[in-house]
């Protein structure tokens, strides 16, 4: 007997939508039958999960998460159960969080370190990508190593950030060069962080200390002309798979529409609050408050039409995915360490807990297909980066599936719905024309009746496979 069927729904996947029944045993999606044949076949499952007028999509992959991530002099507020336990609450089924490497640090002792951090603790299953924050003849080695012996198989590199987690051009080409060897990914924070460096010091000079300052000194400009040097260098290490990672301006954009036009094989993602969130009405709240939104690449001007480029390129599969780059940080002690001093506040934005659900809402007010919700936020993520059990409903697959109401309905906010370990929430007051129903982790229920009905400890480290979208 089956462990569980999920009955009269409407499973929707990146192609197209269908009725039918999703059987699951022993943690994988057993078939997907017709309605009625169940009926017909006399099949009986140990547990019915009724899903009529309901939605039944895969589980939400998030591949850009920062659980306790030491940054800014401080860490990430989540935890590697607080956040796969939001996550969970979210729709999401599979996190990839970043494993870090500083300058001059053994890469095997940075994995170890999150693996450390993550076992035993998440409540749902997580993968990692790698940061190199220091590329040498050790670290180069090592990324070979990881891809044929970790299952990570897409490394992080930063043109941001200065003195922390820094590559200049030659570094990165070495990196990128690696990588097509490799069969790798390359994932790449693209921003020119030593202009960057110059802009924040003269603001500073000038007395230009609120959070607002933050974003003026990250210009769209220097945010297009990295992911531009980026795809440059790619190409000349021969046409190496790159991901440029939370894209937030439109002249970032243009320079990947045009590479994957040209035939290059780039790929981008962004996130909720670049789609969502703006300078003028979060960023630049009178006094302290925008510091809740101090992240980079920056939220930028609404003014300027990167919120409608954006939503335009995920219709035009310019961008691939929709991540988060979760990467929380409390305002009490963790924000208010850049009281006075914009460059000091921790960057980052507290999200895996809302991104299926803001998506969604991207499907309600004419943005995106349902189809394309769950191609972004669950099918493309997976196959990006070699997650081949996840992401879809089919025979076979890991059986990580979420029931979505389309009529019922979400508040998001610190006293409605937030299970993230964060003081305030950057998407307070948004109100969501869907829900998140039902959740299961390789068939095991973890979300039900607005419960969290999971443990930490049940979700598994995946070992990642290659990317589907290599050459
Ligand atoms: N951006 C953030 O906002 N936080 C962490 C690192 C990053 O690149
Ligand atoms: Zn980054
Ligand atoms: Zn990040």
């Amino acid at each position: 007997m089956p462990d569980v069927i999920i009955t009269n729904g409407t499973i929707v996947s990146a192609t197209g939508r269908v009725a039918g029944d999703v059987v699951i045993d022993d943690e994988k999606i057993a078939a997907v039958l017709a309605p009625g044949v169940a009926d017909t076949v006399g099949l009986v499952a140990d547990r019915t999960i009724d899903a009529t007028g309901k939605y039944v999509i895969p589980g939400g992959v998030d591949v850009h998460t920062h659980m306790e991530l030491p940054f800014g002099g401080t860490n990430a507020s989540d935890t590697f159960e607080t956040g796969t336990t939001a996550a969970a609450w979210g729709g999401v089924t599979t996190i990839v969080d970043f494993a870090v490497q500083r300058a001059g640090e053994n890469v095997q002792d940075g994995l170890g370190e999150w693996h450390a951090k993550a076992d035993g603790n998440c409540a749902i299953d997580y993968g990692f990508h790698q940061i190199i924050g220091g590329v040498d003849e050790d670290s180069l080695k090592a990324m070979t190593y990881l891809v044929d012996n970790e299952g990570i198989t897409s490394f992080k590199l930063f043109m941001a950030y200065p003195g922390v987690f820094y590559s200049d051009d030659g570094q990165i080409l070495r990196a990128l060069q690696n990588a097509g060897e490799s069969g790798a990914v390359l994932m790449m924070h693209a921003e020119n962080g030593i202009a960057i460096d110059v802009l924040i010091a003269q603001a500073l000079a000038r007395g230009e200390t609120d959070p607002k300052f933050h974003a003026f000194t990250r210009p769209a400009d220097l945010e297009g002309e990295a992911t531009n040097r980026a795809i440059q260098l790619a190409k000349v290490a021969g046409n190496v798979p790159l991901y440029v990672v939370h894209m937030s301006a439109s002249e970032a954009l243009e320079e990947v529409a045009e590479a994957r036009h040209r035939g290059q094989n780039v790929f981008a993602e962004t996130c909720p609050q670049y789609l969502y969130l703006s300078i003028e009405d979060q960023l630049a709240q009178p006094g302290f408050e925008g510091a809740k939104w101090v992240c980079s690449t920056p939220l930028r001007s609404k003014h300027e039409h990167h919120q409608r480029d954006l939503w335009k390129g995920l219709r035009m599969n310019e961008l691939a995915v929709v991540s988060t780059d979760h990467c929380p940080f409390c305002m009490k002690e963790q924000k208010e360490l850049g009281l006075g001093d914009f460059s000091k506040i921790p960057n980052g934005i507290g999200g895996v807990e809302h991104r299926v659900e803001l998506l969604y809402q991207g499907v309600v007010n004419g943005e995106l297909s349902l189809e394309r919700w769950v191609e972004v936020c669950c099918t493309t993520p997976a196959r990006m980066f070699g997650l081949g059990a996840k992401g879809s409903i089919a025979p076979g697959k890991d059986a990580d599936v979420v029931v979505w109401d389309p009529n019922g309905h979400t508040s998001i906010g610190v006293d409605k719905k937030h299970h993230m370990n964060i003081d305030h929430s950057a998407y307070e007051g948004f109100e969501i024309d869907g829900k998140v129903d039902t959740v299961l982790s390789r068939g095991t229920v973890v979300v039900e009746n607005d419960t969290f009905v999971g443990r930490k400890g049940h979700g598994r480290y995946v070992k990642r496979g290659l990317s589907e979208y290599l050459l």
